[in-house]
């Protein structure tokens, strides 16, 4: 037991509690679309921004005072003593992790995993104990100086050893937790200067990289999902896994778009230029999403801010897109969303997930609710439907584009614009949101 969270009471859902550290949305037992609102929301806390970051930004270091930061083991014990009685605090159901978040570096590869099979057992005990379970685990291979230049992408095939044992043995403590879910996240995957960047090259060790994680997926028996973090750049100026698109075709060049899926961020998809969810809905509709990391950026500073939600309407369309292709399997919904440095109180980490998890909650209910009612998919199809008749069909089957020609001439085929709509449609939404 830690003292950290003293006088912070288990919250509960209570929609008439004035206190802003009780749920007035989030209700776990509540079915929604058939399943517990626990069981479609899935939530997870980031241990890294809850338990690891220390308040820095460019300009100035460490604002937080914990107890645990340090880098000893027993400081590590005593951190996720900490994080346990937070998720307990907030019946958050899952947890995400990075080796480094958990334990501290040792001063060869032999002792940091030997530091981190002592937290992952320290880990297993307090999760059987609790019933916390780990939707994903991970890799920092971006922090520490060896990464500068990349992990799979380095130019030092020594580099490349170094990040394939550090993946092998997160993947083995993932497994070892029951983990969900594993993902890869390159922030330096990437490049500063194409001046010294050999692009094929870095593309081909990253592909084959990819592929031993599979392959060692497979020999060790993990049942999770591998999942890939696509992001534009930050730390890197160009990162190679840049957005869904980009991700698929990478997958679909190394043979490996069966085996892994997405893990789609909020402030990702904005810094590459699109919403939410058209990286969600790019990934359903190519049988790729799997999981989502849930924040929000600063609209005007450019960088990824990772603030906890508090957007109704574009969480609704998120979520809208998750459930349209039947909800989560393995996936789930991790606060990649961290305190903002003046945000110094205990309090203060409760309060963000408290109203971040209100604020999916009705998110996900405004978007079972646009889903049942159905509108949208009713307008969308009348939209194509005359992709439906057997002129449509057959066309896009058997036309050329002399049989199409004689046609648009003997039928005298003059088409005439159709509305698209979509001031209705917007009022449509807000009817739910
Ligand atoms: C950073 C990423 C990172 C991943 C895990 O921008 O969001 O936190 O989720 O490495
Ligand atoms: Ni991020
Ligand atoms: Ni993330």
């Amino acid at each position: 037991m830690t003292n950290f969270f003293d006088g912070i009471d288990p919250v509960k859902f209570d929609p008439t509690s004035g206190s802003d550290l009780s749920y007035r949305h989030y209700n776990p037992d509540e079915i929604v679309m058939g399943k517990r609102m626990e069981d479609q929301l899935r939530f997870a806390v980031a241990y890294w921004h809850s338990f690891a970051y220390e308040g820095g930004d460019p300009f100035g270091g460490r604002t937080f005072d914990r107890p645990w930061f340090g880098d000893t083991m027993d400081l590590a014990k005593l951190k996720a003593d900490a994080a346990f009685e937070m998720f307990a605090i907030l019946g958050q159901p899952y947890f995400c992790f990075h080796d480094l978040d958990v334990r501290p570096e040792g001063a060869t590869f032999a002792e940091s995993l030997s530091n981190l099979e002592e937290i992952v057992d320290y880990f297993g005990e307090k999760m059987e104990a609790t019933g916390t379970g780990l939707l994903w685990g991970t890799a920092n291979m971006f922090t520490n100086r060896r990464f500068m230049s990349g992990a799979a992408t380095n130019p030092d095939p020594d580099i490349f050893a170094y990040s394939a044992a550090t993946v092998k043995s997160c993947l083995d403590a993932t497994h070892k937790l029951g983990g969900q879910n594993y993902v890869l996240w390159g922030g330096r995957e990437g490049y500063e200067t194409l001046l010294n960047t050999d692009l094929v090259r870095e593309r081909q060790q990253a592909g084959r990289f990819l592929q031993m994680v599979v392959d060692y997926k497979h020999k060790i028996g993990f049942k999770g999902t591998i999942l890939i973090e696509p992001k534009p750049q930050e730390p890197s100026k160009h990162q190679y896994d840049f957005d869904v698109n980009t991700v698929y075709s990478f997958l679909l060049e190394f043979g490996l778009e069966k085996e892994v899926k997405m893990n789609i961020e909020q402030g990702h998809a904005i810094l590459a230029g699109h919403s939410f969810e058209h990286e969600l809905a790019m990934a359903s509709a190519f049988g790729i999403l799997g999981s989502i990391d849930m924040n929000r950026n600063d609209y005007q500073s450019g960088w990824d801010t990772d603030q906890f939600p508090n957007n109704v309407p574009e969480v609704a369309l998120a979520y809208y897109e998750i459930l349209k292709t039947g909800g989560f399997t393995t996936g789930g919904t991790n606060f990649d969303s961290k305190l903002r440095r003046q945000s110094l109180d205990p309090e203060d980490l409760i309060a963000g997930h408290v109203g971040a998890m209100d604020v999916c909650a009705r998110g996900l209910k405004a978007a079972a609710a646009m889903l049942e009612d159905g509108g949208l998919e009713k307008a969308r199809n009348d939209r194509y439907a005359g992709w439906d008749t057997e002129a449509g069909k057959d066309m896009l089957a058997n036309g050329t584009l002399e049989s199409i020609s004689a046609r648009v001439l003997e039928d005298g085929i003059n088409p005439e614009p159709r509305s698209g709509r979509q001031e209705r449609l917007e009022n449509y939404i807000n009817q739910f949101v």
